[in-house]
């Protein structure tokens, strides 16, 4: 399901503890300017219709107190103030830091312009994938897991999150600077090259929460939307697990040998063979995108290997469907100007291969 929600609905809602307390400074602020707002139009009003007496009217020197009210006036406007920033203060100190420490890391890395999100692997997994992925030593090494594989799982604009529970993310971008923000869930924070910036999230509800790049980064900087999934602890351990796994290990044996070799040809209902598919993906698509489990390795675009497991493509652009897909494949730059993504022209043979071999990609 794609967040159908008023664009604006956090404006009324905040559904967890980092956002909360900023959308209880935004409605005080914003009661506080309204009030300044009336005074000011009476008093101009009042100033309007009051009329001088006739003598006064000559006697221009004569001071009737006029003083006073700029005393008042500044007065009441530095209570006010200070009032506001000692309120802003106290928001920005509760949103600072979550009551628990957070159980989970996740990294969020912002590229022009979609969202990529590498989780640490559950532990006890061995992730079947190149040893020579850039990212293989950049992570300590989880208790039980083994071998030198990456003890990561990758995804793309898709953050999936325990509910009820605070989520460090760890900010980096590849190119230019972005921003990540979850307007429900928390403030914004900047992704700046070379610079790790962290925040924390936190959703008190299971559901999908709109978030959006809020720095302008480009020509499809509206187009770099993602969505967060918050769901119960045991439903986020069930889809974590099932990301670790490689390309089509759902339908075969979890062990990453299985999947570099894969059973005899055989063909899809409609008579194409998905191992044509794979072939020309690995022609085509695999120096810009990942298969865990294959040796398509790519890293300038998302990783692919449970592609059929999100709910849209393209960083919020086209609901994921195999229409869609092939949409996408064929047509990237009338969907999306300038993405790092070329069109790719392929003969109906070609697209059913290539479609027969995503299919299996869930
Ligand atoms: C030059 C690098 C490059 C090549 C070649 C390439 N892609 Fe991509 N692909 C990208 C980038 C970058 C994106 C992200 C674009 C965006 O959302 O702005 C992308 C996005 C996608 C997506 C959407 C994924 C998601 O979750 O949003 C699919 C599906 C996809 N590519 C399939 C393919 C296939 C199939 C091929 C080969 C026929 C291919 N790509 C070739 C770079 C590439
Ligand atoms: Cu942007």
């Amino acid at each position: 399901m794609v967040t159908d929600r008023a664009p604006l609905e956090y404006v009324l809602h905040a559904a967890g503890p980092a956002a909360s307390p900023t959308l209880r400074l935004a409605w005080a602020l914003l009661a506080l300017t309204i009030v300044v707002a009336i005074i000011v139009t009476g008093l101009l009003i009042g100033a309007l219709v009051r009329r001088r007496s006739r003598v006064a009217h000559r006697q221009l020197a004569v001071d009737a107190g006029g003083m006073r009210w700029v005393w008042i006036g500044t007065g009441l406007s530095t209570i006010g103030l200070f009032g506001a920033l000692i309120y802003m203060l106290m928001t920005l100190e509760s949103v600072a830091m979550p009551a628990s420490k957070p159980r989970l890391v996740v990294d969020v890395t912002a590229y022009d312009w979609w969202w990529k999100i590498d989780y640490p692997a559950p532990s006890g997994l061995a992730i079947a994938t190149q040893p020579d992925k850039p990212d293989a030593s950049q992570r300590p090494a989880l208790p039980g897991a083994t071998g030198t594989a990456p003890h990561t799982v990758t995804t793309a604009n898709e953050l999936h999150i325990p509910v009820g529970e605070p989520v460090q993310i760890i900010l980096h971008s590849a190119d230019v600077i972005h921003a990540f923000w979850v307007p429900q869930l928390a403030g914004k924070t900047q992704a700046i090259p070379g610079v790790t910036n962290e925040q924390w999230i936190q959703a008190d509800h299971p559901g999908i929460y709109r978030g959006q790049c809020t720095q302008f980064c480009g020509e499809q900087h509206a187009h770099m939307a993602f969505e967060v999934i918050a769901q119960p602890r045991a439903a986020f351990d069930a889809w974590l697990h099932a990301q670790s796994m490689p390309a089509g290990a759902s339908d075969r044996a979890t062990n990453p040998a299985a999947a570099s070799n894969p059973a005899p040809a055989s063909a899809d209902a409609d008579g194409s063979s998905w191992q044509a598919g794979q072939k020309l993906f690995g022609e085509r698509c695999a120096a810009c995108h990942t298969i865990r489990g294959t040796d398509a390795a790519g890293v300038q675009g998302p990783d692919l290997t449970h592609l059929n497991s999100r709910e849209t493509i393209a960083a919020g652009t086209l609901i994921n469907n195999e229409a869609n897909q092939l949409e996408w494949i064929t047509h990237a730059q009338q969907i999306k100007p300038d993405a790092l993504m070329p069109s790719i022209a392929l003969d109906t043979d070609d697209a059913q291969a290539l479609m027969a071999y995503l299919r299996r990609l869930r």
